[in-house]
Parts: C-alpha cells; structure tokens; sequence
C-alpha cells in the first residue's frame, strides 16, 4: 500500500499551524538549531525483515493480519514506514528467511521506494530443511569440522547474496555456547570459532564490514562463545581492520553500563554497529526507549560524543538497525515508534552543551554534569523531529496519518487475516 502525496500533505497542512508554534518556540532556545535539524533529517535507521511480523515466543504466536507475505511486501511496507517518516531508508535481511530469488528486480524495488540494503544476516542458529549437520550443539565453535564448514559456507553465500544487492557488511550473530558446566571446552571453542570467522573474513569484497555481535544468553543457558563485549572485541581484534563489535542493546547482563562499553569501543576504532530495543529483564525486544529512555540517552550522548572525537559521520560510519520483534503491537506502529524514540534521543544527545559538560568534568562538579545532561534529556524535542520529517518530505505525525489511513485494514483486505511473515 501507498500513501497517496496530497493525503501526506493534507495531513501536514491540518497540523502545520500548530506545528510552527512548537517549532519556533523550542528552536528559540537552541543554538544552531539549523544543524540538528540536518543531521536529524540525515539520519537513516535500517528495518530488520523480521521485524514486519508479530513476533511470537514458545508459548504461542498471536498474528494482527496482513503481515507480508514475502521480501516483496516486506520492501513494500519499509516504503511506506520511510514515506512517513523519511528515515527508514534501509532495509537489512536475513539469510536464509529472505533470499531474493531475483536480486537485479529485488534492489530495483527497493530503489523505488528509496531503500538501500543494510547489514546482510546470517542465521547459524536454526536448522533449515534439508540441511546436512544440525547446529544443536553450535556452528562455527562445533567440535565437528565438517559443521563448522557447513556455517562458514553458509555465511560467504549471505555475503555473495548481499554483494548482489548492493549492501556492504555482514552481521554474524552466533547462538553457539553450552547450556550445562562441562559441555565445551572453553579454548576449543573459541578457538574454532576464531578460525571460521577468519575463513568468513576472507571472503569479504574489499570495501565490505564484518560485524560480531555479542549475546550475554539465550539460547544457550550456560555459556555463549561470543558472549560479551570484550570477547566480541578479542575476535575483532584479532580478526583485522575490516571487523567491528555490534552492539544490540538487549544482549546485556542486567543494569550493565552500555554507555561505558559504547564509549570505549569507539575509542579503539571497533565499534561497527548498533541494534536498538529495549528490555526490562533480558533480551525482550520491546519498543526502543519504552523502558528505559534515559538510558537510551546517555548511550546516545556517548556515541555522539565518541563519534565526533574520532571524525566519524553519523549517518554512515556505523550500522543502525532496529532489533526487535514482540508479541502484541503492529508491528508497523511499532517500528514508528522506535524511529521516533531513536530520532528524539539523538536529537536530545545533539544539543548536549560539551563545553559545559567537559567543565563539570575537569572541575568535578558533578551536579553541573548531571544539571547538563539532564537539561538535554528533559528537553522535549518532538518539534525538530517533526521539523525534520517535513523538510524531508515526511509526515508531521507518522502514526497519526498511517491510523486516519487506515493502513492495516487496508492490508488485511489484500494480504489476509491470517498471513504469516518468516521471522522468528
Ligand atoms: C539475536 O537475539 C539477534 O539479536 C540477532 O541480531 C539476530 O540476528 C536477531 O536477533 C534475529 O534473531
Ligand atoms: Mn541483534
């Protein structure tokens, strides 16, 4: 479904009055206003393929209808997310849930509506039918070598398939650990996976990005082989200059300092990527800034501060996905929510006065830290957002307009009741 361009600019034009009264009042109060909105507009946060389905847990899986069908329909409503909001230009797939069976017309579609593909995913954590070793017990840590060359042909053909759509890295997230004390040998197990993840960094094209992403647990209950920053980190490291650490931000042991982790691996030059959802007790995938907003925060405040002492543009030197999946939203509602909830966090970590905050620091004044923080945080920016979603040809109020549209009736009615997207 598309969102016809008068009915996008009726919608703006019913609010745009009141929408200037916000905009100049808060644009008043902050200094180079013009800037934060650029970099607002500029921003682009890339659409799992997974994430277009109900998400569903071992106890059941509750569909809301219309879901798409295949990567087709998938495309189709990451179009219509980015024509609302214009900064869901990006799509990431999962290897095998979405192979295009035609990637020239695959990239094609997604160029019409103004995609470009993110991340390729490989999956080394589920069996597919007809596959020969079953990575019940691991993939690249497996004890068995013909295993682990069944994973690492596996992700050089997710690397070829993303070659093809023009995308330029590799996310490869391994559930591979043990669920019981004595199952692994801890060494061995690095020490195969080291090996596989070298094998899968030699196949990357020249221009490409390896991403290890770290899990803390689930779905191994006991250990995880690339179970923490720092272990992401030894494998990067020793991997080369084309490999990163990705964070997602339910992968942390609770009440972990995510900020610090940010802050210091892209001091080192190893931060490559980010997934955003939010949790209260482990990796729940809820909504982006549901939770815990402040923490968002700060996360974003390191980044922004980490990536403009290094030089680094905020719009491409790092992958920004979303990583979530729950059980009961549209999941197109929510992913406008999460947009939203990361466009006003960066927002609010753009106008952090670094002047006063380094002050504070050098003169340990601690209240005047948090006073400035704090400032920032509670500044209700949903004006410059909006600002900027209009300037780019967005709309002023995203779900508003994807509700009085009636998008997921709409769906429904061509797709079905009761269609199921691949995912988890
Ligand atoms: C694993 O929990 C993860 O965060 C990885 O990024 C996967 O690719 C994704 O979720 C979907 O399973
Ligand atoms: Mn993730």
């Amino acid at each position: 479904m598309r969102i016809e361009k008068h009915i996008l600019e009726q919608h703006n034009q019913s609010l745009l009055k009141e929408h200037r009264r916000r905009f100049d009042f808060i644009a008043a109060g902050i200094p180079d206003v013009e800037n934060v909105v650029k970099k607002l507009a500029d921003f682009q946060v890339a659409i799992p393929s997974w994430a277009l389905g109900t998400g569903g847990t071992r106890f059941g899986r509750f569909s809301g209808g219309g879901e798409p069908r295949n990567l087709e329909e998938k495309i189709e409503d990451i179009g219509l997310l980015h024509a609302l909001n214009r900064s869901s230009g990006a799509i990431s797939l999962h290897i095998p849930w979405d192979i295009p069976k035609n990637a020239a017309a695959i990239k094609t579609l997604a160029a019409q509506h103004g995609l470009r593909f993110d991340a390729m995913n490989s999956n080394t954590f589920q069996d597919q039918p007809g596959q020969v070793h079953s990575y019940k017990f691991g993939s690249l840590q497996h004890v068995s070598k013909a295993t682990r060359q069944q994973a690492i042909d596996h992700n050089i053909e997710v690397i070829r398939h993303g070659v093809e759509l023009g995308s330029d890295s590799l996310t490869v997230w391994l559930s591979d650990g043990s669920c019981f004390p004595g199952q692994l040998n801890f060494r061995k197990a690095f020490q195969n996976t080291l090996e596989g993840l070298q094998e899968i960094y030699a196949a990357l094209p020249a221009d490409w990005k390896i991403f290890v992403e770290y899990k803390a647990f689930e779905p191994n209950f006991y250990s995880t082989t690339v179970g923490d920053w720092g272990q992401s980190l030894l494998y990067t490291s020793k991997l080369g200059p084309k490999a990163y650490t990705l964070v997602d931000l339910g992968h942390h042991l609770p009440n972990a300092n995510i900020e610090q982790i940010v802050a210091l691996l892209l001091m080192e030059g190893k931060l490559g990527g980010f997934h955003f959802n939010d949790s209260k007790y482990g990796d729940d995938d809820l909504t982006v800034g549901s939770i815990k907003p402040y923490q968002l925060f700060l996360i974003f405040n390191e980044l922004v501060e980490g990536m403009d002492a290094r030089g680094m543009d905020h719009t491409k030197d790092l992958g920004w996905m979303i990583d979530a999946s729950h059980n009961v939203k549209d999941p197109l509602e929510d992913l406008l929510q999460s947009v939203e909830a990361i466009m006003l966090t960066y927002a609010q970590a753009l106008i952090v006065d670094r002047k006063k905050l380094t002050e504070a620091q050098l003169s340990n004044d601690t209240v005047a830290a948090q006073e400035v923080l704090q400032f920032s945080f509670r500044s209700d920016l949903r004006a410059l957002a909006a600002e900027a979603r209009l300037r780019a040809g967005g709309a002023l109020d995203p779900l508003a307009l994807y509700r009085s549209e009636k998008v997921r009736s709409h769906l429904i009615k061509e797709r079905g009741a009761k269609t199921v997207a691949t995912g988890l």
